[in-house]
């Protein structure tokens, strides 16, 4: 095994956690075991395998080595036990929710969330007799209030999809933990380069892996990372038997390739946002803005303590309102209109109609999320090309 331990830098066990080239030919590049079905040495370790006896591999729906790996190597970046990776964010938001919640079960969730996510809490398993109850959770107050002894969750996004609003994890944490209550964090625009909600107590973390993580916008796929026995619940229950949301090894592979260089993109990322919100910042026609790292953004000092750097997700608002927000988007030139995040290529997107479009307007005005916002995937492209894109049509 090389010389990479759980106490390597983020980024050496980004590139080598749990593989050694010696134990496949040599191979630098771990190998892609494209197979569905595994072959038993005999019936009694086939047997073995399905009884839960065997730690062998026997179906690709449940488990494969390339998968196994990557999972690992999560599990070690975000600082948990297990790790468990899946098709897609929402299979495993989906995953996660389905095996861990039961009917009768009251789930608290952040004010706001992305789109599929809000339409699954409503109109998917809060059909099926959860109570889902939006709170406010920067108001301690708020969310002691909410609580139940039927409360088992606490579900949200830090920072929200697409306010960028913060949530304090370790506030939250604390009050979760006086009531024996699961905390979920989707942690998909910081990823753990930037935030390890595991590390402030936090039970488990939720990924869009399509985005940051895999950072090349060819793939989609989603990560659960946490307590060993929760992850092998959700493999078991969520993943096996009720989403079959399986990842392809090939896309695993890709989304290794993705994770290598997620520490440098990172800090590309932030820093382009950075100057691009300070760009934003100066012009007459920007009303509001969000970006984390401003002095003038409401939870600075939260961003400051909670978050590595501020992200490379930036929303604001024109002062012409949607229209002006329409104009804007379609007079850029280098940002392509494009939903989706953490691409190398910069994305504007307009969440209203697109991200968050399964809000009702109603549902968006109750949840923060305005009709003229913007956001911006802020890309890895050299940032006075992005800057002077945005000038340009700023002045369309
Ligand atoms: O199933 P996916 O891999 O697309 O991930 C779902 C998901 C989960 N959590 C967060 C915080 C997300 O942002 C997403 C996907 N969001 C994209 C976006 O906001 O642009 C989806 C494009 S419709």
């Amino acid at each position: 095994m090389r010389d990479c331990d759980n106490n390597s830098g983020f980024s050496t066990r980004a590139i080598h956690h749990g593989y050694d080239p010696q134990s496949h030919g040599g191979a630098l590049v771990p190998p892609v075991y494209q197979t569905a079905t595994y072959a038993f040495p005999s019936v009694e370790y086939g047997a073995a395998c399905f009884a839960g006896e065997e730690q062998g591999h026997f179906y690709s729906r449940i488990s494969n080595p390339t998968l196994a790996l990557l999972e690992q190597r999560m599990a070690s970046l975000e600082g948990g036990e297990a790790g468990l990776a899946l098709a897609s964010g929402m299979g495993a938001i989906t995953s996660t929710l389905w095996t861990l919640l039961r009917p009768g079960d009251e789930l608290i969730v952040g004010r706001t969330l992305y789109g599929c996510t809000f339409a699954f809490l409503h109109h998917g398993i809060g059909e099926f007799g959860i109570k889902v109850q939006h709170v406010d959770l920067n108001d301690v107050q708020a969310l002691r209030a909410a609580i139940t002894p039927k409360t088992r969750m606490i579900y949200f996004e830090s920072p929200a999809n697409p306010t960028l609003q913060l949530v304090d994890i370790a506030a939250v944490v604390s009050v979760a933990r006086e009531q024996a209550i699961l905390v979920v964090v989707d942690n998909t625009f910081c990823t753990p380069y930037l935030q390890r909600p595991l590390e402030i107590g936090a039970d488990l973390v939720v990924h869009s892996a399509t985005k940051y993580l895999s950072g090349h916008g060819d793939i989609t796929a989603g990560l659960v990372v946490g307590r060993k026995a929760l992850v092998d619940r959700i493999r078991l229950v969520g993943l096996k038997d009720m989403t079959g949301a399986v990842l392809s090894p090939h896309d695993a592979s890709l989304l290794m390739r993705g994770i290598k260089t997620l520490a440098l993109r990172m800090d590309r990322h932030c820093a382009n946002a950075a100057q691009v919100a300070a760009f934003l910042d100066e012009q007459a026609e920007v009303e509001l803005l969000h970006y984390p790292g401003l002095p003038s953004f409401r939870q600075y000092t939260l961003a400051q303590r909670q978050m590595r750097l501020p992200g490379g997700m930036i929303a604001f608002e024109l002062k012409g309102g949607i229209e002006a927000g329409r104009r804007f988007m379609n007079a850029l030139q280098l940002f392509s209109r494009a939903v989706s995040l953490g691409d190398a290529e910069s994305l504007a997107q307009h969440p209203a109609s697109m991200t968050h479009s399964s809000y009702t307007p109603q549902e968006r005005a109750e949840h923060g999320i305005s009709e003229g916002l913007v956001r911006l995937s802020v890309g890895l492209e050299d940032v006075d090309d992005l800057i002077a894109d945005i000038g340009q049509a700023l002045r369309a």
